[in-house]
């Protein structure tokens, strides 16, 4: 694709029900998306950095001045005979890998677009369905959150992941067991406890969990190799897995035994697929975690997850999980057996509505010439 202009631009979605982790609760999501312009078509990419820098050091805002000042001028006008050819020209850019992100996945969309392949198949992907899960924030009461399981559940769901926090796990968790001894189940502490809390963590051994994700420091995995001695519940790394090589060194050193690969997060697809193999090489499984996105970062969450060694129902669920009305048409949906079929037409197989997202601009600005 030859890249004639990019529009980034950001818009407002408030979702249906507020969703809290332990570093705050969002009700209303402020999104950046980029448009890549040239060889007659409009290729979209989401950004999943959040409204404030607490679940990673990048925001919408720092998001928003690193795509205008230095990503979009590095890409405007430049020819790409494939996606690939986009995280080396990005490198010179330390980190910012989320605003990264969605330069290079609206790429990938380019690229199958012009080359007639679903998104899934010029990935590697080979799944034709995908196993969904949720996650499920914290709740203003238990009984809240136990009446959205019994849902979650009823829609097919095949795993439940639930936010914890100190103060918010332990007899939450028990709860969950006593109703619902056999399910699939996983814990997302997002950073929320230390290493004073070993004797505490050890306790969610009990519950049988699939795996306890991210419990300590965003940016460590020595202490998470630690910690995975003490405990018998398997850890999941989110935030602290940036890049390939990340997973590597986790890995060796035994700081967790599943990883959930976020495409943002790891700076895009090209990246994200390097991080697939490295966890296959270990015969070490991952999932398709998610950033609370629109229908565009949905269905790339959805190509990724046709991925031979995406093992594990990862948080990629239905649009109106979160949204009144989403931005891609159609909508993604879950079968009633909690599975995502996955569209076989060229690009990601869901249309974007282009008029939709215009009213939900709130601010657009145009890099180079349409
Ligand atoms: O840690 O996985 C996380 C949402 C925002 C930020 C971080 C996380 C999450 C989720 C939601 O857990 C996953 C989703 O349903 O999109
Ligand atoms: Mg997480």
């Amino acid at each position: 694709m030859k890249i004639e202009a990019i529009t980034v631009r950001e818009i407002r979605m408030p979702l249906v029900h507020f969703f809290e982790t332990s570093f705050g609760r969002t009700t209303e999501r402020a999104i950046l998306l980029v448009t890549l312009h040239g060889d007659g078509l409009n290729a979209w990419g989401e950004c999943v950095a959040g409204e404030n820098p607490f679940y990673s050091s990048e925001w919408v805002d720092s998001a928003w001045v690193t795509l205008a000042k230095f990503l979009a001028p590095l890409v405007v006008g430049r020819e790409f005979a494939t996606a690939r050819e986009c995280p080396p020209l990005l490198a010179q850019v330390k980190g910012h890998r989320m605003a990264k992100a969605a330069i290079e996945n609206a790429l990938w969309v380019a690229e199958a677009v012009e080359k007639n392949v679903p998104l899934w198949k010029l990935l590697g992907g080979t799944r034709r369905q995908i196993e969904c899960g949720v996650s499920i924030g914290i709740q203003d009461s238990v009984e809240q959150l136990l009446e959205k399981i019994e849902t979650e559940l009823a829609a097919g769901y095949r795993r439940i992941k639930v936010k914890v926090k100190p103060g918010w796990d332990v007899k939450v968790l028990e709860r969950i067991r006593g109703r619902w001894p056999d399910i699939l189940l996983s814990c997302d502490a997002n950073s929320a406890y230390r290493m004073d809390d070993v004797e505490h963590l050890k306790r969610f051994d009990e519950f049988g969990l699939l795996m306890m994700e991210q419990p300590l420091w965003n940016d460590d995995f020595f202490l998470h190799a630690r910690l995975q001695k003490q405990i018998k519940t398997a850890i999941c790394l989110d935030e602290s897995i940036r890049h390939a090589r990340d997973a590597e060194a986790a890995l060796q050193l035994g700081a967790c035994r599943i990883v959930n690969i976020k495409v943002g997060r790891v700076g895009g697809f090209s990246e994200a697929l390097r991080v697939h193999d490295v966890c296959r090489s270990h015969d070490v499984p991952v999932w398709c975690g998610g950033m609370l996105e629109t229908g565009i970062g949905r269905a790339h969450n959805v190509a990724l997850s046709t991925l031979e060694n995406f093992r594990l129902p990862g948080d990629v669920s239905a649009s109106k999980r979160y949204w009144k009305e989403d931005i891609v048409e159609p909508e993604v949906e879950v079968t009633r057996e909690g599975m995502i079929n996955v569209p076989d037409a060229a690009g990601t197989g869901y249309r974007v509505r282009e008029e939709l997202i215009e009213t939900l601009t709130v601010r657009k600005e145009v890099f180079g010439r349409r």
